[in-house]
């Protein structure tokens, strides 16, 4: 069986969460503290990169949330999560890759926020603006269709959506977007949304954790 190494309030573990109960698939959650479990040498030897989310699937091993995003894609295509025509296409791995290359880090300080880490007022007002310039950007590309690039739910909507309805959470409200408000609403809608959801338990839960975790980091 499929086996799933992830963090319920892990945005890169919960890609790959969604993915597999969007594509009904019968699969095993391995939950990781990342109290220091992810240097145990059973993971390490998983993935010598210390990091969830990792798949496995037998004897095949797959790290990195979008790897195993195309994993699941061609092994199990049905229903489809990537669209085939040449834009749409290119919609969807613009929002993969613009949500992780420029959201992600652009909204560092809202979330180091939300885990009390930092409250710099500075820093939550670029992050806010950074951000900004992303979401206006996806409202623009997601336009009157219901998901991006396409009818039907695809890959660009879980990564994307694995984090931007959080974001009023973190104080950056989405009011101003209302396709995206829209699209919000709609993933929320989903089971697999619903499931994976962290709650503000979970939240609370993880914060002394994450605290020992991100103070490690640099802050942005
Ligand atoms: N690029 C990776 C990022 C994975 C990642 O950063 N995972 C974090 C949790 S969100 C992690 O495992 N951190 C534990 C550590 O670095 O020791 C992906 O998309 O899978």
């Amino acid at each position: 069986m499929l086996k799933l190494y992830h963090q319920p309030i892990s945005f890169n573990s919960r890609r790959p969460w969604i993915a597999l109960l969007e594509k009904g698939l019968d699969f095993e959650l391995i939950e990781m503290k990342l109290d220091g479990d992810q240097f145990q040498p059973e993971f390490v030897a998983l993935n010598p990169f210390h990091h969830i989310p990792v798949l496995v699937d037998d004897d095949f091993r797959v790290v990195e949330s979008l790897a195993i995003l195309d994993y699941l894609e061609a092994k199990y295509p049905t229903p489809a999560l990537l669209p085939k025509e040449e834009k749409a296409l290119a919609i969807v791995r613009m929002v993969e890759m613009l949500t992780i290359n420029e959201l992600l880090p652009a909204m560092n300080p809202l979330l180091r926020q939300m885990m009390e880490l930092d409250n710099d007022p500075q820093k939550l007002e670029e992050a806010k603006l950074k951000s900004a310039t992303v979401l206006a950007f996806f409202e623009q590309l997601l336009g009157d269709r219901s998901y991006f690039g396409s009818e039907q739910l695809t890959l660009a909507d879980i990564v994307a959506g694995s984090t931007i309805p959080l974001l009023p959470q973190m104080g950056l409200p989405l009011d101003v977007y209302p396709q995206l408000n829209a699209w919000c609403d709609r993933l929320m809608q989903r089971p697999s949304w619903q499931t994976t959801q962290p709650t503000p338990e979970t939240i609370e839960a993880f914060k002394s954790r994450i605290k020992v975790l991100m103070a490690k980091s640099q802050p942005q």
